[in-house]
């Protein structure tokens, strides 16, 4: 399954890639790809449950979640953030993590520290780079209208709202679309429809955000995900062993390190859950969205147990923990038999049943 693409973009200097750099550290150091000038480090999810369960199966293979984080180089010169020359590669994200410069008294361009103004300016780039493209489009059908070929009506009719919601100031991902609208423009992979959480980089002084205000009004007012992240600290917490992060972090005021509130705050931007497979062979997590149902959730793992799906041996992580063993659960009376439709919970332990 490939990992969950969350891509760091923001205003030049914001902190992209020093946040980047927290997040790939580890004690043995950073570990990172490169594409192009743009840099790719991919991690495993943490998941305290899927830990405990891994120690009562002993699998040959253990497999968590894996989420992948890119440091957006922005093209060189050129006044703003340049996303319409990256729309391609921005365009394969699953989600962006704004960074927004929140430490300091000036920012990248020399102008005085205005993290919340940083922030609309880039959520106007974002939407600037579709309505660019949603333009040239429209431009491209009403010539082909004109020419008496109407086949492409129908996309102009959601080309033509896409624009009026982002004249009128309105990101696509806040806009109400049909399932068939959605499937017209779903291969523009314009970026203002796309997910957003907000990554305030604040400096050392204010390591949990608490000086970020209007920043965080302003995300509470667009509905967006707010983390605070001070990136030189965070790159130091990431080198430590697990023993001696945790007397680091109680001294910062930190519950857990930014990494794994990052990944947990995607997850809910993206309104993604995780379910489990258990096993002497592997223990693994999956990932899915909220409300897919118990079909869609066995596509994840083969096709053919989707198509075969007969039912599905379901319980929560936290009852199978307790009993440690699927026979206790059942004589518990916790092991239930799911069937196609049931919505799949957050840490549920499933085995499916089908038909070969
Ligand atoms: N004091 C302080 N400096 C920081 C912090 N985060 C980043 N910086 C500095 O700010 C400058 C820009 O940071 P980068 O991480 O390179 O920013 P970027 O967004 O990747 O920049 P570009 O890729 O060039 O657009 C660097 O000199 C960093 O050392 C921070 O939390 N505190
Ligand atoms: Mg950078």
């Amino acid at each position: 399954m490939a990992a969950l693409l969350l891509y760091l973009i923001g205003a030049r200097s914001a902190g992209k890639t020093a946040v980047f750099d927290a997040l790939i550290q580890t004690p043995e150091g950073p570990h990172f790809a490169t594409k192009g000038a743009h840099r790719l480090g991919t991690v495993k999810v943490p998941d305290a449950r899927l830990a405990v369960l891994r120690d009562l199966f002993h699998p040959k293979k253990y497999i968590p979640a894996e989420i992948t984080f890119v440091d957006v180089a922005l093209p060189s010169g050129g006044e703003g953030s340049g996303f319409s020359q990256l729309n391609a590669f921005l365009g394969e994200a699953d989600a962006f993590a704004l960074v927004v410069q929140s430490h300091g008294d000036t920012d990248g361009a020399g102008k005085p520290l205005d993290p919340a103004g940083q922030l609309d300016s880039i959520l106007l780039d974002l939407a600037m780079a579709d309505l660019e493209k949603i333009e040239r489009r429209i431009e491209k059908i009403e010539q082909e209208v004109k020419r008496g070929l109407k086949q492409g009506l129908p996309e102009l009719a959601v080309l033509q709202k896409c624009k009026t919601a982002i004249d009128a100031g309105r990101a696509l991902r806040d806009m109400e679309l049909t399932a068939d609208e959605h499937k017209v423009i779903s291969s523009f992979c314009f970026l203002s429809q796309k997910r957003v959480l907000v990554v305030a980089n604040t400096g050392d002084g204010d390591p949990t955000g608490e000086r970020c205000e209007p920043l965080r009004a302003s995300c509470a007012a667009k509905g967006l995900d707010l983390l605070a992240f001070c990136a030189p600290l965070e790159a130091e917490i990431a080198t430590l062993s697990a023993a001696d992060q945790a007397g680091f972090l109680k001294d910062y005021g930190l519950a857990e390190p930014a990494r794994a509130r990052l990944i947990r705050t995607a997850y809910h931007t993206l309104n993604l859950i995780s379910f489990f497979t258990v096993g002497e062979d592997e223990v693994r997590a999956w990932t899915i969205r909220r409300g897919d149902n118990a079909v869609t959730a066995a596509g994840k793992i083969h096709t053919d147990l989707a198509r075969g799906f007969i039912r599905a041996e379901t319980v929560d992580a936290e009852t199978l923990i307790e009993k440690k063993t699927h026979a206790a659960c059942r004589e518990a009376g916790k092991l239930r038999l799911e069937g196609k439709g049931y919505v799949v919970q957050d840490g549920d332990v499933m085995e499916i049943r089908a038909n070969a």
